[in-house]
């Protein structure tokens, strides 16, 4: 072999091996800048971008309900052998931003309504999260306005979260000031804490030797995948906010203490290639080194799309009377009050909550009955949207005049109907 074809073969592997700016590297220390700035960041690591179906952004820099000035506009991720990036740009003039992360399935934040540190308004929609298929997040990156250094907050056992501060177990970064554009909360989170070290879960570290590197290499579990959502809160307990990305299905409101369903995430597909020569040509464990991570980024449901926050309409009975005690039951129904396309992806992931309690004439109630979880295209089920006449502790009630009232959940807006229990 000639000198000639050594030195070209050279250079067609450096030029094989050099990542395109934007994307993940086996190290991107000298890349990535925790400086609040994330200009280093491009549109090869933004989650979201240009939707040309729907001819309009991903995530919009105006889509607030509390305008221009309390938007998230952007999130950014990469990799590298060691570390997560994560950047997440906007303005949040005296309010919060957090970028929820699931990285575990089987475990995570059912809601930040009653956890002890950040506790806001937020719920998730954790449907089928053993399976790998709702959102329960495991940790979450968070700053408020004017504050330079993030928190790193993981869950550590239902309600309970570790609010962490930069220091070994995370590097971060934030500079949102005011009304000022262009500034951004950063953040390098090492695999063992993205994958919950901290819980006992993590990475299986080894020292080997790849492409004549050798290096403690952090493995965790083959072909994961993690969910992100970001949101802009409001700055004390108990508040929710006005901007979430991905567009949430149900919406958001300007109203800071209605509670927001997180129903919509981005998917971030970390290892489907061979790094390490361990992998035996597949997933290996490892964060695959030079891809671009926006090429790796689905949604649960792409965005944009129209928020829908159903009411509950028109109930309707299938009887005016009934008789508990010989175990007849009053069967209910109703509507929504917007219609649903079933051949709309966004409207075939819709789901509500449906609350019916029944008052007795004085105002009482009797009987609440719950279904947290029922798809906007089927509004109705028969088998659940029953009552047997029986209160709480399963005593037939008297005699009388009663009240079902129904709610959907996200609505403040409630259906009623009067019915007769006889004996
Ligand atoms: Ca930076
Ligand atoms: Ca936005
Ligand atoms: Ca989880
Ligand atoms: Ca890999």
């Amino acid at each position: 072999m000639t000198r000639h074809v050594l030195f070209s073969t050279a250079i067609l592997l450096a030029v094989l091996a050099a990542p395109s700016f934007g994307d993940s590297a086996r190290d991107l220390s000298g890349t990535i800048r925790l400086d609040g700035n994330a200009n280093e960041f491009t549109s090869r690591d933004a989650l979201f971008g240009y939707n040309e179906v729907v001819g309009a952004p991903e995530e919009p820099s105006d889509d607030s309900k509390w305008g221009v000035n309390e938007d998230l506009n952007q999130i950014y991720v990469t990799w590298d052998a060691k570390y997560l990036y994560l950047a997440a740009t906007g303005v949040i003039w005296n309010n919060n931003m957090i970028v929820l992360l699931d990285t575990t399935p089987g475990r995570g934040l059912q809601s930040m309504l009653a956890i002890n540190s950040w506790r806001r308004y937020f719920t998730f929609d954790t449907t089928g999260s053993a399976a790998g298929t709702g959102f329960a997040p495991d940790l979450f990156g968070a700053t408020w306005d004017g504050n330079t250094s993030p928190r790193l907050i993981v869950q550590v056992d239902g309600n309970t979260v570790l609010d962490q501060t930069v220091g070994p177990a995370f590097r971060a970064s934030a500079s949102f000031s005011q009304g000022n554009l262009g500034r951004a909360m950063e953040f390098a989170i090492p695999w063992q804490q993205v994958f919950l070290s901290a819980a006992g879960l993590g990475t299986k570290d080894s020292l080997m030797t790849v492409g004549n590197v050798t290096d403690t290499l952090h493995f965790f579990p083959r072909g994961a995948k993690i969910k992100i959502a970001g949101v802009i809160t409001a700055g004390g307990d108990d508040t929710g906010g006005p901007d979430v990305a991905p567009d949430n299905l149900g919406g958001v409101t300007d109203n800071s203490s209605a509670v927001v369903y997180v129903d919509n995430w981005a998917i971030v597909s970390l290892d489907e290639n061979d790094d390490t020569g361990l992998g035996g040509g597949g997933p290996d464990g490892i964060a695959d080194w030079n891809v671009e991570p926006r090429s790796r980024t689905t949604f649960r449901v792409r965005p944009p799309f129209l928020a829908k926050q159903f009411s509950a309409s028109e109930i309707r009975l299938d009887r005016p009377a009934f008789r508990p005690d010989l175990g007849e039951r009053l069967r209910y129904s109703f509507q929504l009050d917007q219609p649903v396309n079933p051949n709309d992806p966004a409207d075939s992931r819709r789901v509500f909550g449906v609350v019916a309690k029944i008052f007795d004439v004085r105002g009482r109630v009797v009987r609440t009955l719950n279904d947290p979880n029922r798809s906007a295209l089927q509004p109705t089920n028969p088998d659940l949207d029953q009552w047997d006449g029986r209160d709480e502790n399963g005593r037939v009630v008297d005699p009388g005049i009663y009240v079902l009232r129904l709610t959907v959940s996200g609505s403040t807006k409630r259906a009623t109907r009067s019915f007769v229990v006889v004996r």
